[in-house]
């Protein structure tokens, strides 16, 4: 966590030391950019780079390979990186060996670590201080390449810039693979919790400006500290760190080689606010209550029922792919087989976790449907039925976090103007009306002059033409057990994309859904798997993602997934298919991912 000190509030685009070598990088507008870094191309490459500009969609320039690089200077980095508005607090050698990150010990290679913070300013607004936070690692052993490590929640701590990779369990970082990683608060601290959303500043950096303000900086840390600056340039997250990678993808794609999102918030505020109609639905079909005398949300569904009911979606559902897993690949067409109504039997008497009650349908079947206000217009997306909605990390979502973490995210960030004065927590959520509060998420009122739709989404989430045109490429990912942030609305903005580039956008960007995966780990799935080298092999190489291997967590990993079936195989492995294709099952040994084909979609 991060603990500002005052400063001036106005910051100045810091001078980019390494500029891009097809001309100036783009400083932001107004406000301030996301972005990320500088290219460095030398020969061909360079051509080929600077060719990509203004060229038509259909031939994309390929971009040409990161080239490593050793690390020339640490410990005077303070004075040689010296830009207006960065205070660098803390620069030292770490040894190679490893690194405490909450409760696990993370192996990590000699590097430089770099810890401080921009823009240090007291609000005019709640009187706090704030300042953009982050982390910097650079390893002494450098593949040439930069690692945004963008980070999920509500930011507001620096998470070590290990550069995680993504899914569950994953054996490698992106440090241990040789980037210069940065993290960071996204300009607030933890402290706060989201009353940091008071502060319009605050928002507008949690939303897009601190990966704007830090990207120049970080690439200026890497130019003085390799004598160069980064060959290729990568932003990766999951939840609210796919966001950031989606938000940076539209407005910053001069400054990404490559964005991997993962199960990607990028309608966070309207998935917020769905998860506040959530409990209302859960609310009314409450069975007990708690200490406060509040609706208990857990008792509305008890693990037994969700077990029911993913149960009943595998009968339906399972066989589609040509093989009886607990996998239902294809996710899509299981919308039309199942039916919550007729498929999950109807108690009759009391729950007893082998039916449902008609009022439990009805509470299940409206989540699921989406959000609506009560005009029925529709507020956020549906949710697919999969074979993971009795994942615990599904519980957690939809019955612990709406007053925990989405009644104070709505009413104090989402919101204009912040809802402030309300009683929070779960009376909050309950008391927060769908026709009336929901719109003020798309509101601006006085100091407030951008929407939380505005600062926190993509501008336009499906042009990505500048991203396309200059060679750079996309791969996300999504659970299609996420219980927050609906896979359903990633299928529907990569159809988007898909239309706005001539029906196909898989030459520069490409969606693999998880089947059973609950939100960025967990659930009945394959979960552990690399996409940041099948990113790094697609800009670099040529090589276009056909497939990704994943694999079960199951006993005896190093992370193991509670949530894996016992009747799989502990190590099984499946292919992950590029939207629209689905893993189909094609013969031989059904615990191996050799036996799938990506295929288009069963009728
Ligand atoms: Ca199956």
């Amino acid at each position: 966590m991060n603990h500002p000190q005052p400063r001036p509030l106005r910051v100045a685009l810091h001078p980019l030391k390494g500029a891009h070598p097809c001309g100036p990088a783009k400083p932001v507008p107004r406000v301030l950019p996301h972005g990320r870094w500088v290219l460095a191309l030398g020969g061909a490459a360079l051509l080929a780079a600077c060719a990509g500009t203004g060229q038509p969609s259909g031939s994309p320039p390929k971009l040409g390979a990161a080239r490593p690089g050793a690390l020339l200077s640490c410990g005077d980095l303070a004075s040689k990186a010296a830009v207006p508005g960065t205070v660098y607090t803390q620069i030292s050698s770490v040894a190679a060996g490893s690194v405490t990150v909450g409760n696990a010990s993370v192996p990590v290679p000699a590097h430089c670590l770099v810890q401080g913070q921009m823009n240090e300013r007291t609000s005019p607004v709640d009187g706090n201080r704030y300042a953009i936070g982050f982390e910097m690692r650079l390893p002494l052993a450098w593949n040439g390449r930069f690692f945004y490590q963008a980070n999920g929640g509500l930011d507001g701590v620096v998470i070590p810039a290990m550069g995680g990779i993504g899914g569950g369990g994953p054996t490698t970082t992106a440090l241990q693979m040789g980037f210069a990683v940065i993290s960071s608060d996204a300009g607030h601290a933890g402290s706060l919790g989201p009353r940091f959303g008071i502060d319009p500043q605050a928002r507008l950096d949690y939303g897009y400006n601190a990966v704007a303000q830090l990207t120049p900086m970080a690439k200026n840390l890497i130019t003085q500290a390799y004598g160069r600056g980064p060959d290729r340039s990568y932003i990766v997250g999951c939840s609210n760190g796919g966001r950031h990678a989606m938000v940076a993808a539209a407005r910053t794609p001069d400054q990404y080689d490559g964005v991997l999102a993962g199960d990607p918030g990028y309608n966070l505020p309207r998935a917020a606010v769905a998860q506040l109609y959530g409990a209302q639905q859960y609310a009314k079909v409450a069975s007990t209550t708690t200490a406060a005398g509040q609706p208990d949300l857990q008792s509305a569904f008890t693990p037994a029922e969700m077990k029911l009911v993913a149960d009943r979606v595998l009968a339906r559902c399972d066989a589609l792919d040509g093989l009886a897993d607990g996998i239902v690949s294809d996710v899509k067409a299981c919308q039309t087989r199942f039916h919550l109504d007729t498929d999950v039997p109807t108690c009759t008497g009391a729950r007893d976790g082998q039916c449902l009650t008609s009022q439990q349908k009805t509470a299940l079947g409206n989540v699921f449907a989406g959000a609506r206000n009560s005009a029925g217009k529709p507020i956020y997306n549906s949710f697919p039925f999969d074979s993971g909605v009795n994942g615990s990390n599904w519980r957690e979502w939809k019955f612990v976090s709406p007053p925990t973490r989405d009644a104070g995210a709505v009413q104090f960030i989402f919101t204009t103007l912040p809802l402030s004065d309300r009683p929070g927590g779960l009376p909050f959520a309950l008391g927060f009306d769908m026709d009336k509060d929901a719109p003020l998420i798309d509101a601006t009122s006085g100091i407030y002059r951008e929407s939380a739709m505005s600062f926190m989404s993509p501008p336009d989430a499906s042009n990505l033409s500048r991203l396309r045109d200059r060679g750079a490429k996309m791969i996300v990912y999504h659970g299609t057990s996420d219980p927050v942030f609906s896979s359903d609305d990633t299928a529907d903005w990569y159809a988007r994309l898909q239309t706005a580039n001539g029906g196909d956008a898989s030459s520069f960007a490409r969606y693999f859904p998880v089947p059973g995966m609950n939100h960025c780990s967990g659930g009945p799935a394959t979960d552990r798997f690399d996409m940041l080298t099948a990113l790094v092999n697609w800009v670099e190489q040529g090589q276009a993602p056909e497939r990704v291997i994943a694999a079960a967590r199951g006993p005896g990993a190093l992370q193991v997934n509670t949530e894996v079936p016992a009747n799989w195989s502990p190590q099984r492995t499946r292919p992950l298919c590029p939207y629209p294709q689905v893993a189909v099952y094609s013969g031989g040994d059904a615990e191996s991912a050799a036996s799938f084909a990506c295929r288009a979609r069963t009728p």
